[in-house]
């Protein structure tokens, strides 16, 4: 049974970075109920409302992996990490976006699932086999027929974006080598709950997955957990290392019990824990509005930091527009002079000058705070400080 335990309001697409200012334009940008679901039985965690992958997926998605150093970084040391755990002739990725982690990989021994034209295209130029689709069973059928055997699969923040959980483990098992080895990569929802990161939901993300939702969903297809890795990235990530139960020549790890054991203790299991957050989530959301107000009553010049999918949640969630936040900068060609969906605050290209006389900045990418804050050391040491909501709404 599934029990709703999180109202974020009506939301825009998290990605669809607006062309033009939609007030001035008077044209209505869609807006979509987010709310959030808690299934008793397996423990997934999802969206009610889904919105269908073309109007999200297509041709024009605008994020790229390869923005962040620490992105950049984690995928240069997972790459290694499998060469030597796991040597593969045949390494394939399901969402591979602009090809961050696959350029570790020879162009003969790897083979990218992208279904945003824009971003297959990049990796198709750089060599790789790239099929522009979604990832589901006839696409399956189809790479076996070419390949046959595939000994790893790897897959870091798509198989929550995907609606049919079913037909992706599905597929995945009837694809996988018998003594092959499946990588998943997303964040953790139990690290979500404890930094109060509810912008982790929005409408791409439909599920949060924790080690006991995925042990759930995978043993329906004779998958089993063997590794699990934590990751500091995107807030407190969760890297999971899957088998074919029929394979016993890799053995379980401690780290698969120690996960699911960490889970059941912090109430995972229990209805009561995700009330629980629920009501942490509004009192972040009055808290941040408080910083905000209590700021713009003495003047004070805020921007944002990082366009990010998770910023349009915190917006829209808690009605910050651009009375409140100037702009927003950002690196991402594709972000550029776009504005924020559902609040119209104008995206500039950074440069180190947008910093220059202001007096807060809002950190739309709290998750990259390490790398944003090594590389703004001049704005914090003339006095330039940061507002965060994880994981409590402050001023750093
Ligand atoms: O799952 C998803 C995650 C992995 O990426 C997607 N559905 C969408 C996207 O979510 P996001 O937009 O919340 O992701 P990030 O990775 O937190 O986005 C960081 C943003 O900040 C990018 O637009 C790049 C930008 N940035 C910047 O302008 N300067 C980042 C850094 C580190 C910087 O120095």
């Amino acid at each position: 049974m599934n029990i709703k335990f999180l109202d974020l309001g009506l939301q825009p697409l998290a990605n669809s970075y607006q062309k033009s200012h939609k007030k001035k334009t008077k044209k209505k940008e869609k807006l979509y109920k987010l709310s959030v679901s808690f299934n008793t039985k397996t423990k997934l965690v999802s969206l009610v409302n889904r919105i269908p992958d073309k109007k999200m997926f297509n041709n024009t998605y605008p994020y790229k992996s390869s923005m962040s150093k620490t992105m950049i970084d984690s995928f240069k040391e997972l790459s290694k990490k499998i060469k030597k755990r796991f040597k593969p002739n045949k390494f394939l990725e399901i969402g591979s976006n602009d090809g961050a982690l696959i350029k570790n990989f020879a162009n003969n021994k790897a083979i990218c699932v992208e279904p945003c034209s824009n971003l297959a295209k990049i990796t198709k130029k750089n060599g790789y086999f790239t099929y522009n689709e979604y990832w589901n069973l006839s696409l399956a059928k189809k790479i076996k027929s070419a390949f046959d055997k595939i000994d790893i699969i790897y897959s870091a923040n798509t198989l929550t974006h995907i609606n049919d959980l079913d037909e992706v483990f599905r597929s995945i098992s009837y694809l996988l080598d018998k003594n092959g080895v499946l990588i998943v990569e997303d964040p953790s929802f139990l690290e979500c709950i404890k930094k109060v990161s509810y912008d982790q939901f929005y409408n791409e993300h439909i599920y949060l997955f924790s080690a006991l939702s995925v042990k759930n969903i995978i043993n329906r297809f004779n998958l089993e957990l063997f590794d699990i890795e934590k990751l500091p990235t995107h807030g407190g990530s969760l890297r999971y290392y899957i088998k074919h139960k029929v394979n016993k020549k890799i053995k379980i790890k401690k780290s698969v019990s120690h996960q699911l054991s960490r889970e059941i203790r912090f109430g995972l299991r229990n209805y009561a824990t995700y009330k629980k957050f629920a009501l942490s989530v509004t009192k972040s959301k009055k808290n941040l509005i408080k910083i905000f107000t209590d700021l713009k009553i003495k003047n004070k010049k805020i921007i944002g930091y990082g366009a990010t999918a998770k910023a349009t949640t915190v917006l829209n969630y808690c009605n910050i527009d651009s009375q409140m936040i100037d702009y927003f900068v950002d690196i991402t060609p594709d972000k550029i002079n776009r504005y924020m969906p559902g609040k119209n605050i104008k995206i500039l290209k950074y440069n180190r000058k947008l910093l220059d006389y202001i007096d807060y900045i809002y950190l739309g990418a709290w998750n990259f705070k390490k790398e944003i804050f090594k590389k703004e050391k001049n704005f914090i040491k003339n006095g330039g400080k940061f507002i965060t909501h994880v994981p409590y709404p402050k001023i750093i």
